[in-house]
């Protein structure tokens, strides 16, 4: 299933880069005023689907355009384009996710940046790659010598609940913030060591499922904001695990000031 699911990202990749070439030319509509989904979103989708369903006929699909397609313990959970505001503006950080799930487990996963040609890849027990390398999380263990992402798609969707407090409080303990607009690369680039750690709030299963197996895959830890897995999607927090306990400890504070807890 690994070969199949790393041909079928570098196939994608290759029609991605197609329809970044001519991204001036594309249909662009908008799912609310800041949303945005392009012709290639839906056209990857589609060759997504067709592929994953000749092969795979009788699984389902969990895509971000189309839609879950319920029946199979087997479901194939996809993201055309993760980072589509990044591909609309001519930048480099967006990738195709692709997470196979077996009664709802992430077992493979898979995270293709097509510009920067880095395939990311991993099956539960089996270790994380990139371009088949084996690759590991950084062992930086003090906040301070770390490098941490993070997305605003809380502010996109205009929850009441804002990514800014926390924002606040960890900017000034980091080395720096990084914001590259696709989640699944960022958990991939805490994965391989260039980041100590991503962070957002109100992400889907299909932006972050391949990433996660991922990074666990290469030692790192997921979990919402009080380090357990009850809302894993309301709230992500992905580390190199050395930093992750300093983390959810800050953010405990910032949801005591926010008058939460
Ligand atoms: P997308 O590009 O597929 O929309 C970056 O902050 C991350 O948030 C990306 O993974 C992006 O995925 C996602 N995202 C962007 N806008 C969002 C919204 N309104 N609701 C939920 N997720 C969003
Ligand atoms: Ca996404």
């Amino acid at each position: 299933m690994n070969e199949f699911l790393e041909n079928l990202a570098r196939e994608a990749g290759e029609r991605l880069l197609d329809y970044f070439k001519r991204i001036d030319q594309l249909a662009i509509d908008h799912k609310s005023e800041r949303d945005l989904v392009t012709e290639a979103d839906r056209a990857l989708e589609s060759f997504l689907v067709e592929r994953i369903l000749a092969r795979y006929p009788d699984h389902s699909i969990n895509g971000e355009e189309s839609g879950r397609h319920a029946g199979s313990e087997m479901c194939w959970v996809i993201d055309p384009i993760d980072g589509t505001a990044s591909f609309v503006h001519g930048q480099p950080y967006f990738s195709i996710s692709i997470a196979v799930q077996e009664h709802g487990r992430t077992v493979s996963g898979c995270v293709y940046a097509p510009v920067m040609d880095e395939l990311f890849l991993a099956s539960r027990g089996s270790g994380a790659t990139r371009n088949g390398q084996p690759i590991a999380v950084s062992g930086r263990g003090r906040l301070i010598d770390s490098m941490m992402a993070t997305g605003f798609a809380c502010i996109r969707s205009d929850l009441k609940r804002n990514n800014l407090p926390y924002f606040s409080a960890l900017l000034p303990r980091l080395r720096d913030v990084r914001r590259y607009g696709s989640a699944a690369l960022d958990l991939c680039y805490v994965a391989c060591g260039r980041l100590e750690g991503f962070w957002e709030l109100n992400l889907h299963d299909y932006d972050v499922a391949a990433g996660i197996l991922i990074l666990e895959e290469a030692g790192g830890l997921f979990t919402d904001f009080d380090g357990g897995s009850e809302n894993i999607y309301a709230e992500n927090l992905g580390t190199n695990r050395a930093i992750h306990k300093e983390v959810v400890q800050l953010f405990r504070e910032v949801e005591i000031a926010r008058g939460v807890s």
